[in-house]
């Protein structure tokens, strides 16, 4: 089997971006997701990309595992239950992970705070705890953490999915802490405005106050992200790529971006 990488939130957005990339450097892949339908999909699209892109080469495969990262149940059956030849991963991508509403935090909705909390920190750590195991007995792998702007520079607002993200940063610096001596590398990549359904999903389906966080500029794509994820995983084995804020040129911060 070529190299294996397991992603998190792989039907959508820069899951599905890096999943597309990882397929076209052969990497095999198991995507993960909630949505089953969407990872079939992607799938049947992977397989025909790569049966037209790798003629000589081996071919890579594709597997699907179905849950949400917060139902930490479900996240061990599923990993654990992963056939011997695609159990030991190589790479793994904590990409799953959402903002939940938009308020100051007097009027922030408790159960908008347990979403956040719960699948962007406690999701990431069910699903490296699954996988970390493995890497340290093979003594090699590869954890690519999904940060952001957000983790690194809190805004209004947006006090708890910062403090998510800036949980994550944390979770990145302390597992380069005990794992570099395992020969696993550790990558933190801090996107800012990227255009994906994460605002849709911020603004729980309001599509023009969707629309308006990404007027006036170019917003970063998730291809984007997926590009400084495939420079990660293929630096040379003496290089780890820790850290990387990734911003649109228009954008100087979090929340300081130049419109027309
Ligand atoms: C997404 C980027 O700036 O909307 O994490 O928080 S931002």
């Amino acid at each position: 089997m070529t190299r294996i990488a397991l992603i998190t939130g792989a039907s959508s957005g820069i899951g599905l971006a890096t999943a597309e990339a990882f397929a076209d450097l052969g990497y095999s892949l198991i995507l993960c997701g909630r949505r089953q339908e969407r990872l079939d999909e992607l799938t049947q699209n992977l397989r025909q990309r790569t049966s037209e892109n790798s003629a000589d080469e081996e071919t890579p495969s594709f597997t699907t595992l179905n849950f949400d990262v917060r139902d930490r149940n479900a996240v061990e059956s599923a990993i654990g239950s992963l056939p011997d030849e695609w159990k030991a991963i190589d790479i793994l991508i904590n990409n799953a992970g959402n903002a939940y509403g938009f308020a100051p935090i007097q009027d922030g909705d408790p159960d908008d705070w347990d979403l956040m909390i719960d699948g962007n920190v406690q999701g990431l750590l069910y699903v490296s705890k699954a996988v970390i195991p493995g890497m340290v007995e093979r003594k090699r792998g590869h954890i690519v953490n999904l940060s952001s702007i957000a983790g690194k520079q809190t805004y209004a607002n947006g006090a708890v999915y910062c403090a998510s993200k800036a949980a994550v940063e944390a979770l990145s610096e302390g597992m380069r802490l005990d794992l570099t001596q395992h020969g696993i590398k550790v990558t933190n990549i801090a996107p800012g405005a990227v255009e994906t359904e994460f605002s849709m999903v911020r603004f729980k389906g309001d599509a023009d106050r969707a629309a308006k966080v990404y007027e006036g500029f170019t917003p970063l794509t998730a291809e984007d992200i997926a590009d400084t994820i495939v420079y990660a995983v293929t630096a040379p084995a003496h290089v780890t790529i820790a850290d990387l804020t990734i911003l649109a040129s228009a954008q100087a911060a979090a929340t300081t971006i130049h419109r027309k």
